[in-house]
């Protein structure tokens, strides 16, 4: 289930930099020696580590293969048109384009391809568990559209889909985003692709935090009911920092013209290669047993939250993530991250739903599982992992750094034996 090890030490930058290489140092040992619950983080194989830091870099190529704007392609047209292939036969989709940035640049071609400036533009709202890009106001898809947000039950933590329609129906948005960061529930894409038909807008489905979920069988996948598929290539999916757009063939060009020359210049095709070898590594078989556990970890994981008083949003998890309204703990979401992150255990503060604080000093905290899950931890490990958060938190409230330096001890004591894919060893 795990990748191997990354054999390398980086001679030439420790030779040419060695203040940089400290600092890359210092990092791969944080990474080996934290237990890293962060839901939108990883570890990536060794391969793709390799794949990401090549010659691959040092080439131009505005265009698509065959369509190029420089010449010198022969080998970059293959590495895009292996990705192109691959992403197509890992989900299940007609067109694929491997050139975005990043999941916000993806996004912002989606908008390109279907929507004009004022254009209103529907998505879930932040605080909710929304993205940034989905048309909330401080962003450029929330000042350029005109953004109106859904969000979930107060009671229930779930998406209100009789809400989705009525403000879909009422609103006529030319794009829906399903999909966000911190939605620990199935997404249902079919009740979204009703809705977005009654309402005659473009569907798509953000689905960068579940990719490798629905890449590997642990979550439904969007294809039937989406018009495009937007996702991030590093977070479950386990590649390199990049994006994807998928869809049926109908919306090939305009998402392609979106893309280049709509929004960005030439390919990062080191990113390309390594989004090839993670897609290729996530049509193994073992990728599929990967994904499975990342979701049997969170189920342990949130159970075991659940028997040491914590409220989770919507009662517990589906997939990969747990929210955390740490409100009846009577620590802020904030202080308990930075505690447990001097404890070893990296998570982030976020906001739940409906939270009376601000974003910056909110409620919850958010965690997940596709990290610990590549270093080989198993359901049965979640019982301490749940010890060391309700200490971690108990600590944070009471101040008490002598707890925390015991349970990053225990941490590192027990990483020690579950080696993280692509860090030295
Ligand atoms: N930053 C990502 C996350 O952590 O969910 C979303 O873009």
């Amino acid at each position: 289930m795990t990748a191997p090890q990354h054999p390398y030490t980086h001679p030439a930058l420790t030779a040419a930099d060695p203040e940089l290489a400290a600092l890359v140092g210092a990092e791969e040992r944080l990474q080996a020696e934290t237990l890293r619950l962060i839901p939108s983080e990883n570890y990536v194989s060794a391969a793709v580590l390799e794949a990401s830091g090549t010659v691959l870099q040092n080439k131009y190529s505005e265009g698509y293969p065959g369509r190029r704007y420089y010449e010198g392609q022969q080998n970059i047209d293959q590495v895009e048109t292996l990705a192109v292939e691959r992403a197509k036969a890992v989900f299940g989709v007609e067109h694929a384009n491997v050139q975005p940035y990043s999941g916000s640049p993806a996004n912002l071609a989606v908008y390109l391809a279907f929507a004009e400036p004022g254009d209103t533009v529907m998505g879930m709202a932040l605080p909710m568990g929304g993205h940034l890009t989905h048309g909330w106001g401080v962003s450029a898809t929330g000042k350029w559209f005109r953004g109106v947000q859904y969000g979930v039950r107060h009671d229930t933590g779930l998406i209100d889909f009789d809400e989705v329609r009525e403000l879909a129906l009422k609103e006529r948005p030319k794009v829906i985003f399903c999909g966000g960061t911190a939605l620990p529930r199935t997404i249902d894409f079919a009740a979204f692709g009703e809705i977005a038909r009654e309402a005659g807008a473009v569907l798509v489905a953000d689905i960068a935090h579940i990719a490798g979920l629905v890449a590997g069988g642990a979550h439904p996948s969007p294809v039937p009911h989406v018009d495009v598929i937007s996702t991030t290539t590093h977070k479950t999916l386990r590649g390199p920092r990049g994006a994807m757009l998928m869809s049926r063939e109908e919306h090939a060009k305009a998402l392609d013209k979106a893309v280049f020359p709509g929004l960005q210049g030439g390919p990062h095709n080191q990113t390309t290669a390594a989004i090839a070898v993670a897609l290729r590594e996530a049509s193994q078989p073992t990728f599929r047993d990967y994904a499975h556990a990342v979701v049997a970890n969170a189920k342990a994981l949130a159970e075991a939250l659940l028997a040491r008083g914590f409220d989770l949003v919507s009662g517990g998890t589906d997939n990969h993530l747990i929210l955390m309204d740490l409100t009846p703990k009577q620590v802020p979401g904030k202080i308990a991250a930075k505690a447990l992150d001097r404890a070893g255990i990296v998570v982030n503060y976020n906001t739940v739903p409906y939270d009376t604080r601000k974003p910056f000093d909110p409620s919850g905290i958010r965690i997940g599982t596709p990290s610990l899950t590549s270093r080989g931890l198993a359901p049965e490990h979640m019982t301490l992992v749940a010890d060391w958060i309700d200490r971690g938190v108990a600590a944070a409230g009471k101040g008490d750094e002598q707890a925390l330096t015991a349970v990053r001890a225990e941490v590192a004591d027990l990483l020690a034996a579950f080696p993280a894919p692509g860090l030295p060893v």
